[in-house]
């Protein structure tokens, strides 16, 4: 038998997506946090340039946010939606809808992002049955992709070392060409001139398929956990035409995209294209809760309601969906939002932000640097034999001189939160490029 762990052994907590002995052995442990800053346990401060995981759009330990989840906690703590409801869920579901893009008029809410994928996906397919095309079955996701863990989103998903050690996941499934183009895209300001024709990559599967089995087309409008890959500019208006064509489902998964971070609420509004399906999760209380939501068109959502009154009109939901104190804090979060302009505040700083990190050009081992809205990248060159290394290096050197930023393979991405101020952007940029110019 093993020694009981001490209060405050590492051991005990296998976290998430990391090198758990390496984070062991040097741990970087956050307690607090404010607005654009972490504090560390050895009371450093941190400028986070990541928005936590792409999810604290309004900075951290908002007092409007904090104080709506303390009320409502001790008010209503739980209540379920299962044939029952509270008051919250509707009122959030409202407040949700009135900033989604036109049409999109319902939510069906889920716990996280990867819940709302597989809410989506299940829904597509519910769907097409519904209508009476119940051989409309296949999922087509794209390679890059990354749409959570779960066993649909990582069967969609395409990132080699996410699928490669869980067997053959879902069957009928496939994947279009991602749209990395570093020869004729390297550098690109905002979204790259060359590649709308990869959109034309469905055709080739829908030739090979047909479109009568193709269910769904799922994307993230920008791949960001991928390592921010901006579609090329038209693409994504070709995806949704091809879609249209054929009937097929087009899902944004905006898990990321949404509330604010290109400076529109949406992805979609951004793009100007409205698919039928909008996944969306983090932002949606700024990271506060656990949450997410799957917006949905009426011409959706009214597939479902032909039948008896009586009868449940989707058979899907979790204990949690809609539960009141995540309602609280998107509602309050929604406000905050609202009162200081954040989900098109991106678009103003926009400029400021694209100069800043494209000034980094011509340091060390970069390879491309990409940015839209409040996102950036920068790709280095591989060690050889040691894929990840540069980024990881230098993510770590980062957070001991003061900046959180994510490491993804070989790339490096930021996405600070939306109330960032110029002079924090000239501090983040400051931080890494003197990281940038040392490390090795
Ligand atoms: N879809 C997309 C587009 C995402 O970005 C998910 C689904 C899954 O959401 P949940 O809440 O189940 O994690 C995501 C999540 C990173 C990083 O550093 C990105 C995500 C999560 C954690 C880290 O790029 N994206
Ligand atoms: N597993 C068991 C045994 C359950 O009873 C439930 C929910 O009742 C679940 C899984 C699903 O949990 P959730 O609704 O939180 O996703």
């Amino acid at each position: 038998m093993s020694a009981r762990l001490a209060t405050n052994d590492l051991e005990a907590f296998w976290m998430p997506f990391t090198a758990n002995r390496q984070y062991k052995k040097a741990p970087r442990l956050i307690v607090g946090a404010e607005r654009m800053y972490y504090t560390t346990d050895d009371g450093r401060r941190v400028l986070d340039g990541t928005s936590g995981l792409w999810c604290v759009n309004a900075g951290h330990c908002r007092p409007k946010i904090v104080e709506a989840v303390r009320k409502q906690v001790g008010v209503l703590d739980f209540a379920g939606t299962f044939q029952m409801g509270h008051p919250r869920a509707f009122e959030c579901a409202s407040k949700l809808v009135n900033i989604a893009p036109p049409g999109f008029d319902h939510v069906f809410f889920t716990n996280s992002g990867s819940e709302s994928v597989e809410t989506a996906l299940k829904m597509a397919l519910a769907y097409h049955r519904a209508k009476g095309n119940a051989s409309k079955t296949r999922l087509i996701g794209r390679e890059r992709g990354y749409h959570g863990v779960n066993f649909g989103g990582t069967s969609v998903g395409g990132i080699a070392n996410n699928r490669k050690m869980f067997g053959t996941l879902l069957n009928g499934v496939d994947h279009i060409r991602h749209t990395h183009d570093l020869a004729r895209n390297a550098f690109s300001r905002g979204e790259p001139e060359h590649g709308a024709e990869l959109a034309d990559d469905l055709e080739r599967l829908v030739a090979l398929h047909d479109a009568s089995t193709i269910a769904a087309v799922i994307v993230e409008p920008v791949a960001c956990s991928t390592g921010v890959l901006v579609p090329p500019k038209g693409y994504l208006q070709r995806l949704a035409a091809i879609c249209a064509k054929h009937d097929i489902l087009l899902i944004f998964d905006e898990v990321i995209t949404a509330f604010g971070r290109l400076g529109t609420p949406f992805g979609a509004d951004y793009f100007g294209v409205s698919p039928d399906i909008i996944t969306t999760a983090k932002g949606i209380t700024n990271g506060t809760i656990p949450m997410g939501a799957v917006f949905v068109t009426s011409k959706l959502h009214d597939a479902f309601m032909g039948g008896a009154e009586d009868v449940i009109d989707l058979f899907h939901g979790y204990t949690y969906s809609g539960h009141p104190v995540a309602c609280a804090a998107s509602i309050a979060t929604l406000e905050v939002y609202k009162e200081e302009g954040l989900l098109t505040r991106a678009a103003e700083l926009a400029p400021y932000w694209e100069d800043a990190i494209h000034s980094l050009k011509g340091l060390p081992h970069i390879i491309d640097i990409r940015n839209i809205g409040l996102v950036g990248a920068i790709e280095f060159e591989p060690l050889p034999g040691e894929p990840g290394k540069r980024a990881h290096t230098r993510f770590v050197e980062a957070f001991e001189r003061g900046l959180l930023v994510r490491a993804t393979g070989d790339i490096i991405a930021l996405s600070p939160p939306l109330i960032i101020e110029k002079e924090e952007i000239d501090q983040l940029i400051d931080i890494l490029s003197g990281v940038l110019k040392t490390a090795h």
